[in-house]
């Protein structure tokens, strides 16, 4: 109840400063309560402040919405190429035995996990839709293991902020705040719709982070490192940080 109000409380207060003096302002509030997204700086800054500090303070529980099994799309769509990158077409070639998902930084336990690995582990499945910024979407069973079950394994230690996740293959990264690494619909996923996750779609391994647009969710993913700051991981760009939906 108390957190509750206090949480009614800053958000109001972000909501009526916005209005009546400004993004700056409301910023200034965020600020104070530690709700600062890494694109804080800028022209947009202020407002990309404000959306990430409201949608932490009242939705950082809330569930995406998941579909009936007849709702699943029957033509996905898989945007871009598949990895041309000589090391993940031997991966491919080998049946991604040799695949290895390393996990390090803020832990107490470094180390990496094989796919078998992953599938060892309590598997978790959700029927959502993947949108993009683009505006076309579509909706899957994802298939796979919840973030938070090998964050624990790892032991990810107090001050740890973010996670921020690699894909080798096509060398793009982006990163998380712990709420959406450790809520339960964040998934480290290796099946789609029945069947193992095709390349195009990110396979053999991709993290499903269903809260947030579909950049968010990245393909080919072989890399966690967990973090107390994005200023080494931050590059900006013409992408929202912050992609709630
Ligand atoms: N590694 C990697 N992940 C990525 C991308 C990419 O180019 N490389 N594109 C992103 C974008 S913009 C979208 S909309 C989705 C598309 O997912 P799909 O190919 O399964 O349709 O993947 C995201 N993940
Ligand atoms: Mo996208």
């Amino acid at each position: 109840m108390r957190s509750l109000s206090r949480r009614k409380l800053i958000t109001t207060g972000l909501a009526t400063t916005a209005g009546v003096s400004g993004l700056a302002a409301a910023a200034k509030i965020a600020e104070r309560h530690g709700l600062i997204p890494p694109d804080c700086g800028g022209i947009y800054g202020p407002g990309e402040t404000l959306t990430y500090a409201s949608q932490r303070l009242l939705t950082r529980h809330s569930l995406a919405r998941e579909f009936q099994r007849n709702q699943i799309s029957r033509a996905p769509f898989a945007n871009g190429k598949p990895p041309v990158d000589p090391t993940f077409k031997r991966f491919e070639a080998g049946g991604f035995a040799d695949w290895r998902l390393a996990v390090d930084g803020l832990v107490a336990r470094p180390g990496s996990f094989s796919l078998a690995d992953l599938r060892s582990y309590p598997a978790s499945r959700q029927i959502t839709q993947l949108t993009c910024e683009e505006g076309w979407g579509f909706i899957a069973e994802w298939i796979g293991v919840p973030l938070h079950h090998v964050l624990k394994l790892a032991g990810i230690l107090p001050h740890a902020n973010y996670v921020v996740y690699f894909s080798a293959p096509d060398r793009w990264s982006d990163s998380v705040d712990m709420a959406d690494a450790l809520h339960p619909q964040t998934l480290l996923t290796y099946g789609m719709n029945g069947g193992d996750l095709p390349v195009p779609h990110g396979g053999p391994l991709r993290l499903r982070v269903p809260r947030q647009l579909g950049y968010k969710s990245l393909k080919w993913v072989n890399r966690l490192t967990v973090t107390d700051s994005l200023d080494k991981f931050w590059e900006g760009g013409s992408y929202s940080w912050y992609a709630g939906i």
